[in-house]
């Protein structure tokens, strides 16, 4: 093994201790449904088009959606998505799928809520802000805006 192998494979080893080691007191410090504020950027940055919050009447955790333009005034097309909520797969020590409980829509925006991944299953229908609709609530896997 040449010695840039070598450094390679320890620096990649410390990152795996410190991401354990991270993990480990996320866990020990807050209950295992606990959801971190994330800020996605759907296509650029800069204009927030929509938030989505883990409990009803906005509270609890957040999602926080940018773009680098409002939504069209047009409603029959789609201006951003987000085909998966972060979640476990990528290794993240949490899951949005199936939590988000309210919304908001910015920058002339309205929310659509699908109950499985790539805008499939069921829908809420594009909507304007308030609690997700009772017979979707805690079960988004992804979301339309227009
Ligand atoms: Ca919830
Ligand atoms: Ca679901
Ligand atoms: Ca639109």
């Amino acid at each position: 093994m040449t010695t840039t192998k070598r450094v390679a494979r320890r620096a990649a080893a410390l990152a795996a201790g410190v991401i354990a080691v991270a993990g480990v007191s996320l866990v020990n410090a807050q209950p295992a449904a606990a959801l971190p504020n994330l800020t996605i950027n759907l296509s650029g940055s800069g204009i927030v088009v929509g938030t989505e919050w883990a409990n009803q009447n906005y509270g609890g955790a957040y999602l926080q959606y940018e773009a680098n333009r409002n939504c069209t005034l047009m409603v029959t097309d789609s201006d951003f998505a987000d085909h998966i909520l972060p979640n476990g797969f990528d290794g993240l020590p949490y899951d949005w799928d199936n939590d988000i409980s309210s919304f908001k829509n910015w920058a002339n925006c309205l929310t659509n809520h699908f109950d499985a991944d790539g805008l499939t299953g069921g829908q809420t229908g594009l909507l304007n802000d308030g609690n997700v609709p009772a017979g979707y609530n805690d079960r988004t896997e992804s979301i339309r805006w227009s």
